[in-house]
């Protein structure tokens, strides 16, 4: 696997651990960032191994946004090449066939919050922080939190968020469905890790199926989406749930190969 200056990157069995590593920028995202990221994403196919990813942070900060000190100078073209590279690598999280979890360790801000929200779902510390600071700089998200924070927290309170730019604690996240569970810092990356074993140990199609039926029927409806779940649930009889449901009935644990 290739090296990068922007992130480290960690296989512990099949679990890929990714850490944004510019610490002394609160790992604020910039263009290597996308470019690195990009590229690494694009090596991930069945060869690598890696059947769960995990993002985290090093430091204080998961991610605190994108880059402000590169994107102050920028154009509108070079704004506009900046906003698509970073669209793209938040658009192939999303579409990534093995699930992506985010690791929130301490500041998701702006992009960083973005970034989270890119993963399938998100474990926080009780030091994370979260917010969209965007309209302090006089912006708006350019990675889609407008779209993602709708959905996953409704409207009222993503809107809220959005127009006063407050930062709410993790306890606050949980309450509002933005992160899934909210751990102890130390235990971060011990029960994300333990988390991503436990779904790595699953039938590995019928975990890729949930997440392009869940990830799709949320942008074609919910007709469609049905319709979808039906088609993967009966691709799945000629192929691994025969192992899981004869593994059941002979009181044995499957053998997914
Ligand atoms: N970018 C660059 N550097 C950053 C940074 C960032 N987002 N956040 C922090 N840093 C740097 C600080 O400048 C400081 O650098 P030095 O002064 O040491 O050189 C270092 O990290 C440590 O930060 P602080 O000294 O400020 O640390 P504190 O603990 O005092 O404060 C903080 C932590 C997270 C509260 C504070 O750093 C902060 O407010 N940071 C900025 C958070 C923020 O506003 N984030 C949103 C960024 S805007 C778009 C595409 C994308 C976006 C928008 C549009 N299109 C293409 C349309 C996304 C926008 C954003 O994400």
């Amino acid at each position: 696997m290739n090296t990068y200056q922007t992130f480290t990157i960690n296989v512990d069995e099949n679990i890929g651990i990714v850490k944004v590593n510019r610490p002394e920028a609160l790992n604020a995202l910039n263009s290597q960032f996308f470019d690195e990221m990009g590229s690494f994403l694009g090596s991930l196919d069945e060869k690598s191994g890696i059947h769960v990813l995990i993002i985290t942070g090093e430091g204080k900060a998961f991610v605190a946004g994108a880059d402000i000190a590169e994107m102050v100078n920028m154009r509108k073209a070079e704004g506009a090449v900046f906003s698509q590279k970073g669209q793209k690598v938040f658009r192939t999280i999303e579409q990534l066939a093995i699930p992506v979890i985010a690791a929130v360790n301490g500041y998701a801000l702006g992009g960083g919050c973005e970034l989270a929200m890119a993963c399938d779902f998100r474990i926080a510390s009780s030091k994370a922080k979260f917010g969209q600071p965007e309209v302090n700089l006089g912006l708006i998200p350019g990675y889609a939190a407008t779209q993602r924070l709708s959905r996953l927290v409704g409207p009222g309170t993503a809107l809220y968020l959005l127009m006063s730019a407050n930062q709410i604690n993790a306890e606050e996240a949980l309450r509002i469905g933005l992160v899934q569970k909210v751990v102890e810092p130390e235990e971060l990356m011990d029960e994300t890790i333990s988390i991503a074993k436990k779904i790595a140990s699953k039938g590995p199609k019928a975990v890729k199926k949930v997440k392009s039926v869940v990830r799709k029927g949320l942008e074609i409806g919910f007709e469609k989406g049905s319709a979808l779940e039906s088609e993967e649930f009966g691709s799945l009889f000629e192929d691994e749930a025969k192992e899981g449901m004869k593994a059941f009935l002979e009181k044995r644990p499957p053998d997914w190969q």
